[in-house]
């Protein structure tokens, strides 16, 4: 860590393991990143809680996604690794970004449209004002990129719109203004099973995803039966959504072009593309799924890591909480009294 570094920070919600998705479109950029920037990369337990959670996989899973961060190439001893609910600071300042978010910029928000129509009536207040929370946990660090799939680029903007707000009328050195980071591919693999909607870990059905857990077996199987088009042609186009996600997926891996890919695959069958996706999965994905297990093993290594994280995290968060609370005018009562 440098403190000429500009600051990165991501995070994945332990709502269940992780997909290729959550791989592709966020885990294997932070890795690419890593070195050129300040990083931070966290389990946000908080947000998960906008939904039930089952207690017992809830615990086990926030120990396998930051297991999964260590296997997938993030180096421990170089970014600050913790989870959201060790730094109170990120529950203190969501509230007082809440304050400063408008119903009707929440209300726009596609990920809460989706969410919530698919809970009925009762519609927990925490899924409509999880983007400030998600605000908060970006703006706390004082954060310039945020890298992540093409779903939270929405998140993002709000963010920084809100940054913006507070700065115009609290000083334009309140809060750095992030920025997101959105990959050239990656950005959004489509569910195996209805190549129209994103791969979601939260999809119940467990053929619409390759999780990080699947075995070579697995991954063949669900590549196998991915619903793919019509026609027999292999080209890369919005009409033929279920080979462009397999393609995609090959181009998030290789780094190859899209044409590039496209010109391999000349008057082969889809069933070739469906075999040969499989394989670079399972190739990228099981020294992945064996260090992660590797490392599960030992908790107290984790446990340690993630209570230097936190703390690391926590006297870096308490700056800006504080700087916040001073110019809103609040009594200083646990930070020391200082001008800001
Ligand atoms: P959930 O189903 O619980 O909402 P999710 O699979 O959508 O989960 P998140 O925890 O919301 O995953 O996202 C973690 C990161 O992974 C974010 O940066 C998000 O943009 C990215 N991501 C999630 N799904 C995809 C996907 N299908 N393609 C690319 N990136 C994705
Ligand atoms: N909301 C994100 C997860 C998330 C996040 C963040 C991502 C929470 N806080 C901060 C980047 C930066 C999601 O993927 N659903």
């Amino acid at each position: 860590m440098s403190a000429q570094k500009a600051v990165l920070l991501s995070a994945v919600q332990p709502s269940n393991r992780l997909t290729v998705g959550n791989y592709l479109g966020a885990l294997k950029n932070w890795v690419r990143l890593q070195n050129e920037y300040d990083c931070l990369f966290f389990a946000v337990d908080l947000h998960t809680i906008t939904l039930r959670q089952d207690p017992k996989a809830l615990r086990e899973q926030t120990y396998r996604a930051i297991a999964t961060y260590i296997a997938a190439g993030i180096d421990p001893a170089k970014a600050t690794l913790f989870i959201q609910s060790h730094v109170p600071e990120h529950a203190e300042l969501a509230w007082v970004l809440t304050c400063f978010s408008y119903m009707g910029e929440l209300n726009r928000m596609t990920q809460y449209k989706d969410k919530s129509a698919k809970e009925g009536s009762n519609i927990p207040a925490g899924l409509f004002i999880y983007p400030t929370l998600m605000a908060s946990d970006i703006l706390l660090y004082g954060t310039k990129l945020v890298p992540v799939g093409s779903d939270q680029k929405q998140h993002v903007e709000l963010t920084r719109d809100i940054a913006i707000r507070m700065n115009n009328i609290y000083g334009g050195d309140l809060f750095v203004v992030p920025e997101p980071f959105i990959p050239p591919s990656g950005a959004r693999i489509m569910s195996l099973q209805d190549p129209t909607s994103k791969m979601s870990k939260s999809d119940p059905d467990p053929n619409s995803a390759v999780y990080l857990t699947d075995t070579e077996d697995q991954i063949l199987k669900k590549v196998k039966r991915a619903v793919t088009d019509s026609g027999t042609e292999i080209t890369y186009e919005d009409t033929k959504p279920g080979v462009k996600n397999l393609l995609d997926i090959q181009a998030a891996i290789t780094g190859k072009s899209h044409p590039e890919l496209v010109s391999s695959y000349a008057g082969k069958m889809y069933g070739h593309l469906k075999v040969e996706t499989a394989q670079l999965l399972a190739q990228e994905l099981a020294p992945i799924r064996t260090k992660t297990d590797e490392l599960l093993k030992d908790l107290s290594y984790l446990d340690k890591l993630l209570q230097d994280g936190a703390e690391a995290a926590r006297s870096r968060a308490q700056v800006t909480l504080a700087r916040v609370y001073d110019r809103l005018g609040f009594v200083p009562g646990r930070y020391p009294r200082r001008s800001f």
